[in-house]
């Protein structure tokens, strides 16, 4: 890493000619939607990977708003032959990957209200496999497209440290998905690949729609952290494309706290 490199954050295209894969764009709300316009905004090329043909035409339109050259290809996380398709498919078209996203979570609806006591083996079963063990998954397939070294960045909540309720299994998953990243960290850290998670305040996302009372842990937030508001979408594609660029190459295997300073609070 040269001086140079790193303090060329701010100007130019500073991930021109870097590729990226971004997992988790369902609507414009989207937090992956967030970072990858900051990564495309910066020059990198992207591929939006898509979860099912309900949100086909929503992600085509969105990659079509960025410029041709952003790409699309189908993928349920949940499935080896999805993912090994999806890498496959990526690999003959970017030849490298520099920058993946994980912004990729589900729990049965049924476990995120109610009792944690109550949840079922599925529901577990179900919320890790798609919120933590893909990320694993999705690194393994990364690690031979990052021939120059790379970044891979997962999203994370709170909940994952501290009871959050009716955020139930999903925390669980999360902090599951938050140790993953930290042995990913390890494992990937001498090919020169990075591994880190930004854990956001909340945002009103389609993942956050339905969720009763989102609006007051909305106002609940916006009254204790620190800034007194809660996260903005551009500030999280912001501190995504930090966690991409050369100013951020000694941080690895970290959760990065984008909540407007709740985190630190005590009471
Ligand atoms: O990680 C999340 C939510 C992820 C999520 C959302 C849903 C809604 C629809 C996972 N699975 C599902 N399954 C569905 O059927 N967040 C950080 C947002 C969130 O969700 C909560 C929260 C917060 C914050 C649920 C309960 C309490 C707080």
């Amino acid at each position: 890493m040269n001086e140079t490199a790193i303090h060329d954050s701010g100007r130019g295209r500073p991930l021109e000619g870097k590729q990226g894969l971004v997992f988790g764009v369902a609507n414009k709300r989207s937090i992956a939607w967030a970072i990858a316009k900051a990564w495309h905004d910066a020059g990198a090329r992207l591929t939006l990977a898509y979860q099912g043909e309900r949100i086909r035409e929503n992600v085509e339109e969105l990659a079509a708003s960025l410029g041709g050259e952003t790409r699309t290809l189908p993928c349920d996380v949940s499935r080896d032959e999805h993912l090994d398709a999806a890498f496959q498919q990526f690999g003959e078209k970017a030849r490298r990957l520099d920058l993946l996203l994980h912004s990729v979570a589900f729990a049965p609806r049924e476990a995120l209200e109610g009792r944690f006591t109550d949840t079922s083996r599925e529901a577990f079963r179900m919320a890790h496999d798609v919120s933590a063990y893909s990320l694993v998954a999705m690194a393994r397939r990364a690690e031979p497209l990052m021939a120059d070294g790379g970044s891979l960045l997962a999203m994370s909540y709170y909940g994952a440290a501290k009871v959050v309720p009716h955020y139930n299994v999903m925390g669980v998953a999360k902090a599951s998905l938050e140790a993953c990243v930290r042995y990913l960290a390890y494992d990937l850290g001498p090919k020169k690949i990075r591994v880190n998670a930004i854990s956001a305040g909340p945002v009103n996302t389609l993942a956050a729609r339905g969720i009763s009372d989102f609006g007051r842990m909305l106002k609940h937030y916006e009254e204790r952290a620190p800034l007194r508001r809660n996260v903005e979408l551009e500030e999280l594609g912001a501190t995504g494309l930090f966690l991409a660029l050369p100013g951020s190459a000694a941080i690895t295997g970290q959760v990065i706290y984008a909540d407007c300073g709740y985190e630190i609070m005590g009471m």
